[in-house]
């Protein structure tokens, strides 16, 4: 069942990257390639979007990437910002704003946030003892010190989380911590930090997220083991000297714990999307119209981050909605192993962008989306989709219509005679697909929407073939142009069922047909009408999807782990 209704008000985001590398491939699967498909099929829908992101440039992440350079944070996160920007915007992942945490815009407006919560006494203040290296004289919050989990035994567990069962950690629990930086072995010292009360919405959570029962399983049961446990308080600042500032006395040198502020960077990037619009305040029609669809996509490490710290935060705030859907993907593996960016077993996009265009590896993540369980990228695998169905099914139906158009019909549009039961039924298949496929979109299955997409391609494949216009146009040159016009009406509605999964390769395609390359005033529930008119001429043909060669696969594979 569709539950968006035409116009209405979604706030789409897709979770802040860290600023501490460039976009692999891992990335895009999980979270950004979902997000831009769902935008830009509400956009076509009618519906009014704000689609946001930008760079998280807080917490350890950045730092120890920064120490182990030798280089300052800021230069860091300059350098990664300005790479992941120019990935999203070459993959055509198309964000109204991509901000980042280290503006000051969003120091402000996540000390605002804190210093809300903290009058309405949400946020305690604590003595706690924590690791200290001497030698590296400093205190080693979350990834600056690693031990063996007390509760699984994984080694490599780190202060904050352990990645191998996922749970929280107090760290002066870890057995055999060392100093990430210096091997050292770290004494406990007492600092005093700031505690969110996230016990006191336990029951408003449950409650909550009783009434979301679309919600996707693996957010519901990752939830519910939380609930089972039961929330404690948590501690969201850090002894560290990079971040933002916590704004009250006594609280020099400590930053916001970057979880914290990192989901706030959703709302300072609206704000500053809508200064850029000159319109300062629109940010507001979002964030505070209980009206608006929240969304958040993310991969399924950062659940319990967006599904209970997150809405906690939002429900002790009260002027802002609460997220509406928080679809999370599992991960992406590389070749049948964890993707690992230390041992470089990992792809980045854009080392894929300087070989190949960005729809085929859309297509790719959209075909084989980690939705409900991880998924596994294969080079191999990633050219028999683009040879197979990219060039030699949807591909080459435009190819060979068009050429032989082209030859035969002064590359003008063959009119419509009189329809055979073989032509409205290809027609008829072309109604149905816009519901088909936004039915799966608006269930965030992009799997099941593309798969619809191809299909119908394969569809106009066959019926090409079983109609072959070929054979008719010395017979019965009326039912040749019926066939023609059947199939350039297929290919019509194609490329703007394609828009948001392909949407350089849509906008070609209209191009060769004769059409604007924008789709702008041509809605979702108009796709399918017989709208190209006989006689109208087509644009100049072009290859819409090239096939990769053994020899250009083998190179990319063998630079795996190297
Ligand atoms: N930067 C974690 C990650 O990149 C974190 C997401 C923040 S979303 C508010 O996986
Ligand atoms: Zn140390």
């Amino acid at each position: 069942m569709s539950v968006d209704a035409t116009g209405e008000k979604i706030l789409v985001t897709a979770a802040l990257p860290y600023a501490n590398g460039p976009l692999h491939l891992g990335h895009l699967a999980g979270a950004y390639i979902p997000a831009d498909v769902y935008v830009r099929y509400q956009r076509q829908k009618g519906a009014d979007v704000l689609f946001i992101c930008g760079s998280d440039e807080h917490g350890v992440p950045i730092t120890i990437r920064a120490d182990r350079e030798g280089v300052t944070p800021q230069e860091i996160v300059d350098r990664y910002h300005a790479v992941m920007a120019d990935s999203f915007r070459r993959m055509a992942i198309h964000f109204d704003n991509y901000s980042r945490t280290s503006l000051p815009l969003h120091h402000r407006i996540s000390q605002e946030f804190f210093l809300n919560l903290h009058r309405k006494g949400f946020i305690r203040e604590e003595m706690v003892r924590q690791f200290y290296c001497a030698p590296c004289r400093r205190f080693l919050p979350d990834r600056y010190i690693e031990g063996e989990c007390p509760l699984c035994h994984e080694a490599g567990a780190r202060g904050d989380q352990c990645e191998a069962c996922g749970r929280w950690l107090e760290p002066e629990l870890l057995i055999a911590p060392k100093c990430k930086v210096c091997g050292a072995s770290p004494e406990l010292r007492s600092t005093r930090h700031w505690y969110f009360a996230l016990s006191r919405f336990q029951e408003s959570l449950e409650r909550w997220q009783a009434s979301k029962p679309e919600w996707k399983s693996n957010v519901r049961e990752f939830c519910s083991g939380w609930f089972k446990e039961g929330l404690t308080d948590r501690p969201i600042t850090r002894d560290i000297d990079w971040g933002v500032p916590v704004p009250l006395p006594g609280a020099e040198g400590k930053v916001l714990y970057v979880w914290f502020d990192a989901p706030i960077g959703y709302i300072s990037s609206s704000v500053e999307w809508a200064e850029k619009q000159g319109q300062p305040e629109r940010w507001r029609d979002y964030w505070m119209d209980p009206a608006t669809r929240l969304v958040h996509f993310i991969g399924k490490d950062n659940i319990v981050f967006h599904a209970i710290v997150w809405p906690a935060a939002l429900m002790a705030h009260g002027d802002y909605v609460l997220p509406a859907q928080i679809p999370a993907n599992e991960f992406l593996n590389i070749e049948g192993r964890k993707i690992s960016t230390s041992r470089n077993w990992a792809i980045w996009v854009d080392d894929y962008l300087e070989v190949f265009p960005p729809d085929p590896l859309r297509y790719y993540f959209e075909v084989n989306a980690p939705e409900n369980k991880d998924a596994d990228f294969t080079w191999k695998d990633f050219q028999a989709r683009n040879n197979g169905d990219l060039a030699d099914v949807l591909g080459n139906l435009v190819n060979r219509c068009l050429s032989f158009i082209e030859k035969h019909f002064e590359a003008r549009v063959p009119p419509a005679g009189t329809l055979q039961p073989a032509d409205r039924e290809l027609l008829d298949a072309v109604g149905r697909a816009p519901a088909a496929i936004g039915a799966a979109l608006d269930q965030f299955q992009v799997r099941r929407a593309v798969t619809e997409l191809m299909d119908l391609a394969r569809a106009g494949n066959k019926y090409f073939n079983d109609a072959a216009p070929w054979a008719e146009l010395k017979k019965d040159r009326e039912r040749c142009a019926t066939i023609l016009n059947t199939t350039l009406q297929l290919q019509l509605a194609l490329s703007a069922l394609m828009e948001p999964f392909m949407p350089q390769s849509a906008e070609k395609l209209r191009l060769m047909l004769g059409r604007p390359a924008s789709l702008v005033g041509e809605p979702w529930g108009g796709i399918g009408g017989r709208t190209l008119a006989d006689g109208q001429p087509l644009g100049p043909r072009e290859i819409l999807f090239h096939k990769i060669e053994d020899p250009i696969i083998a190179e990319q594979a063998a630079k795996l782990g190297t």
